[in-house]
């Protein structure tokens, strides 16, 4: 595929954005109520455009790395808790750990305590990675370890850790062109549990397997390792970014994200083009609304082409 780079920046950011407002009226449905609510897959309209958390904290974190021109984590939590809307709906953890910040806890310890000292392996730390997924789209190495820093402001275990870095390097993946073989190089990145999720995801993709089964064995919740290797498999079993995102929300569960997930996915692999204008233009503006997020995809570009 011949697609511009810059467009596989601002489709990564503005895909995410738009998988998670076309997402959001739904989170926490069942299959058959998305089903009641945008009818059968194909030619779907967004229903009200507002993005969720899932779009405030990646803002933070595009903002933080442009501003920094690389990552500087009491910078990102500091641009965590100033675009924070509480009405955005955010993780019970996720909001826990800005409030222990905020109060003056650190950003690197604040996150440890949580959920008995485990730290959390929620999908909050996969769900706004995308740009960290451009930016270091050309080493894996230092894309898993922006990540897994990156994180570690929210997220201390291991698997929303590790989940934050799968869902990296698939962005990555894509921006390189690789869909076809995505799978095997994924494979060879991934630790903890998501390989074996990865497996399943293969497993899965050689038949044409119905919805229900896709949901008991991939998952659509809220951990990292029930929602990141949907959003890979939704993006790797279709050829359109339209039937893709669409096919992920029709999963029910935590739509927003995993919507946003795989729109991250398929607006880097297929560029800013390829997502249906309706939803671009639907998808809320104002202050840091849809221009704004395309604007953080150009600088990051800019970024990468004059480090
Ligand atoms: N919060 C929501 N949606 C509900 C509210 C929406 C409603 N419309 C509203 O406006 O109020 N969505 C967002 O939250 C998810 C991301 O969550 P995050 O940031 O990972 O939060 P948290 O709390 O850290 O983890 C989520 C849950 O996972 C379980 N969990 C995590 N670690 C655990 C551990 N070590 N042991 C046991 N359980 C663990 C907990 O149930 C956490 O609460 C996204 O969907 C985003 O859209
Ligand atoms: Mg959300
Ligand atoms: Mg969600």
């Amino acid at each position: 595929m011949d697609i511009d780079l810059e467009s596989q920046f601002t489709g990564a950011l503005i895909g995410s954005a738009v998988g998670d407002a076309l997402g959001a009226p739904v989170e926490g449905y069942s299959r058959e109520k998305v089903n009641s609510v945008y009818g059968a897959r194909g030619d779907w309209e967004m229903k009200s455009g507002r993005y969720t958390d899932d779009t405030e904290m990646m803002i933070g974190v595009a903002e933080s790395l442009i501003e920094n021109r690389g990552f500087n984590g009491a910078d990102m939590a500091h641009k965590f808790i100033l675009n924070y809307d509480v009405s955005r709906g955010y993780g019970p953890g996720s909001k826990e750990v800005l409030r222990r910040i905020r109060a003056g806890e650190s950003w690197e310890a604040a996150s440890e305590q949580l959920f008995f000292g485990e730290g959390s392996y929620g999908n909050g730390a996969a769900m706004r990675i995308a740009p960290v997924g451009i930016l270091y789209f050309d080493n894996a190495e230092v894309l898993r370890e922006i990540a897994y820093k990156s994180s570690q402001i929210t997220h201390a275990h291991v698997l929303g850790k590790e989940g934050a870095a799968l869902q990296a390097y698939s962005i990555a993946l894509a921006v390189q062109g690789h869909k076809e073989d995505m799978l095997p190089r994924l494979k060879a990145f991934a630790k903890e549990i998501y390989n074996e999720k990865l497996n399943t995801v293969e497993r899965l993709l050689g038949g044409d397997m119905e919805e229900k089964e896709i949901i008991t064995e991939l998952g659509t919740g809220v951990a990292a390792f029930d929602s990141v290797p949907t959003a890979i498999y939704a993006f790797c079993r279709f050829d359109t970014f339209e039937d893709a995102v669409a096919y992920a929300i029709s999963l029910g569960g935590d739509t927003d994200t995993i919507g946003a997930m795989t729109g991250a996915i398929c607006g880097a692999f297929y560029g800013e083009e390829a997502i249906p204008g309706r939803w671009i233009e639907k998808l809320e503006e104002g202050e840091k609304g849809r221009s704004y997020i395309k604007k953080l995809g150009n600088e990051l570009y800019r970024i990468k082409m004059h480090p």
